[in-house]
């Protein structure tokens, strides 16, 4: 489906898509703003129990931005506010508000820096959250700024100090055998060379074939995601 620019109308409708999927599907949303991801959550989460990973350089933590509840700087927010949500953490932070960090700690929004990422390894991270999350299942929600932006320059909030890209697919990796829903958000082709675009096609295209490969193949299919993604190096060699 495509969207417009009004998003209350939007999240409606991609409530109303997602809320219809036969459980075994897997939807994959393109942004777009990542105001595409509460209505998404709201719908699968609804279905079943699931957790959220949220890759991001922000909070997103704001009750509202510009003058709507519905801003991609509330996403987060939003989805805390679901009750049927009781298992989330955002990876990659470097950027938010005083009062939304003070939200986040009095409500006990679990996110961890791109400092930490950085210094304990993504793996140390993705065990500290995994340990922390309740869920058997996950959505798995990717503003691309969470990169850094000598990797995805093409966003409308670029941060530096960001995630690298083998960041990512180790989140991907770790999570294949788990998602029941992706997005790739706030990609914004006017400040882009092209680079995050091929991120873009990378997260939201080939992992997501990985992801089904592993859910109906086992470990042989967590394996081809690496293997999809090694395909330009091997040319290159
Ligand atoms: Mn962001």
């Amino acid at each position: 489906m495509e969207l417009g620019t009004n998003p209350s109308i939007d999240c409606e409708a991609i409530r109303e898509v997602v809320i219809d999927l036969p459980e075994r599907a897997i939807p994959i949303c393109l942004g777009g703003e990542h105001s595409i991801t509460p209505p998404t959550v709201e719908a699968l989460a609804e279905q079943r129990d699931l957790g959220i990973i949220i890759l991001d350089a922000h909070l997103d933590l704001r009750d509202e931005y510009g003058g709507t509840k519905l801003s991609h700087a509330s996403a987060s927010r939003r989805i805390l506010e679901l009750e049927e949500v009781d298992s989330f953490a955002s990876l990659g932070i470097r950027s938010g508000s005083r009062d939304e960090f003070v939200f986040a700690k009095e409500n006990d929004a679990l996110y961890f820096t791109s400092d930490a990422i950085h210094e304990k390894g993504i793996d140390k991270v993705l065990d500290l959250a995994l340990e922390s999350l309740d869920s058997e299942r996950f959505y798995i929600s990717i503003d691309i700024d969470a990169l850094d932006p000598a990797y995805a320059p093409g966003t409308g909030s670029p941060e530096p100090f960001g995630l690298s890209p083998w960041d990512v697919r180790q989140v991907m990796k770790r999570f294949a055998q788990k998602i029941v829903g992706l997005d790739v958000n706030e990609v914004n082709p006017t400040d882009d060379n092209g680079q995050t675009a091929i991120l873009d096609g990378y997260l939201g295209g080939q992992i997501s074939q990985g992801v089904r490969g592993s859910q109906s193949d086992g470990e042989e299919g967590v394996a081809s995601i690496a293997g999809e993604l090694r395909c330009p190096l091997d040319i290159l060699s």
